[in-house]
């Protein structure tokens, strides 16, 4: 069915950080309509699509007027009468009315939403949930792994450790409902865990608690012992999963651990990190070292990329040439894929082709600053991507993104959702 774009409309709302974003609806001459919110990173990568922010003493600066008149203006008027169903063509007009390589004329914020608004109202055009309308037919489809925060630091925790996220994959779960059900009762004996400790501090950006360590080691040594509280074999049953978000701590082959307060070489990180895998039952590292440091990403993967998920955020920025690149060293073995660090689905989508081509593993995530929006669950099950990361198991803008998987696991008809096939994961080798 035809179905042309009518309006483009750009507003301001806001997102779980109390600071202003762009939600777009899109509007279509069918009478149907898509909505999307942009979401922000904190621990930006330095090649990502920027958002467009006013600058200024208003909200801090982080007010996006300028982009949302983007929206309502160039971008509203150059969609309009385009077919909805073709988003290739609509994301290349707008990245060639930004032309610029990282967005920074009509903002990231600003075409990220617009293009994810556009999925939106084409799968309403077509009367498909949007995991349905993006999915390929002849494939089964499945629910991703969740891989959810437990304990924050790095920038979404006031540095307090070093490591941006402790997370927990339930890689011994049936269901995508049983890997929920499972850490739930994880996170729920931690917080008991670090209350009793008289370690808790507060809650961090993305819902993780925020304790008082005194050493990264402690925060592993916590989580492993929150595992087994919650009655389940650390490794086998839940397994442990850290975003080292280096880049946020270090440049030029030179790292600042504040925590556990000493400097290391690229080579001290990563055998620091190898002595982790010695001693803790951890299947995936993201970003062990800086975006900058892809030699010493290449020398870590070389030594440990056949057991874990080498994940490469800052490094790879969701890009496919970058990717490719990545590849040319074998600099890491899985790409995250964000929407808002390419700027569309589409540029997204490469990155994630590309991947594939590389023979790596992939997983859609969500930033440390977020909203009730819940495109990116339905990229990873129309896409077919096997993990997911939204953050913790608390504060609703996560929680919508995790019950959102277990509507569509109720709709695909299985008992708790069947979960995405782990043999090629290199944890389960
Ligand atoms: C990351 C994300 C999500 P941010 O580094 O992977 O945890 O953080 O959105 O701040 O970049
Ligand atoms: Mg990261």
């Amino acid at each position: 069915m035809s179905s042309k774009i009518k309006t483009v409309h750009g507003r301001r709302v806001w997102d779980s950080r109390g600071r202003p974003t762009v939600e777009v609806d899109v509007h279509l001459d069918c009478g149907n309509f898509g909505r999307a919110i942009a979401p922000a990173g904190a621990s930006t990568g330095s090649a990502e699509a920027v958002d467009k922010r006013d600058g200024g003493t208003i909200f801090g600066g982080y007010d996006v007027t300028g982009a949302i008149n983007a929206v309502n203006g160039v971008i509203g008027s150059t969609l309009a009468g385009m077919e909805v169903t073709e988003q290739g063509q609509i994301d290349q007009a707008m990245i060639d009315l930004d032309g610029t390589p990282n967005k920074n004329r009509l903002g990231g914020n600003a075409l990220v939403a617009t293009s994810m608004a556009v999925a939106h109202a084409a799968a309403a055009a077509e009367n498909l949930p949007l995991w349905q309308y993006l999915a390929n037919p002849h494939e089964t489809p499945f629910l991703p792994l969740p891989e959810i925060q437990i304990f924050g630091g790095g920038a979404h925790a006031g540095r307090r450790v070093d490591v941006q996220d402790f997370m927990v994959i339930a890689v011994g779960a049936d269901s995508y409902a049983q890997s929920l059900e499972w850490t739930a009762d994880v996170y729920r004996f931690a917080g008991q865990l670090m209350s009793d400790a008289g370690l808790m501090q507060g809650v961090a950006d993305e819902g993780g608690y925020w304790p008082a360590f005194s050493s990264n080691d402690q925060a592993l040594e916590f989580l492993v012992r929150a595992i087994e509280a919650a009655g389940f074999v650390a490794g086998q049953d839940v397994a442990i999963s850290l975003d080292i978000a280096a880049t946020d701590f270090g440049s030029n082959g030179r790292y600042h651990l504040s925590a556990d307060d000493k400097e290391v070489d690229s080579d001290g990180l990563s055998e620091m990190l190898l002595g982790w895998l010695q001693r803790y039952p951890i299947v995936a590292i993201e970003d062990p070292l800086g975006e900058d440091d892809a030699d010493a990403m290449a020398r870590f993967t070389a030594a440990a990329g056949d057991k874990i998920e080498i994940v490469a955020d800052d490094f790879i920025c969701t890009s496919a040439q970058r990717i490719a690149s990545a590849k040319s060293i074998n600099a890491c073995n899985t790409a995250l894929i964000k929407p808002n660090q390419a700027g569309t689905l589409s540029e997204s989508k490469a990155a994630l082709e590309a991947s594939r081509a590389a023979g790596w593993q992939a997983l859609v995530s969500a930033r440390s600053g977020e909203s009730e929006d819940t495109t990116i669950v339905h990229l990873a099950v129309g896409w077919g991507v096997k993990q997911l990361k939204v953050g913790s198991f608390a504060r609703s803008e996560r929680m919508a993104k995790w019950n959102e998987g277990l509507r569509i696991a109720e709709t695909l008809g299985q008992d708790g959702g069947r979960l995405a096939p782990r043999s090629s994961f290199p944890w389960a080798k």
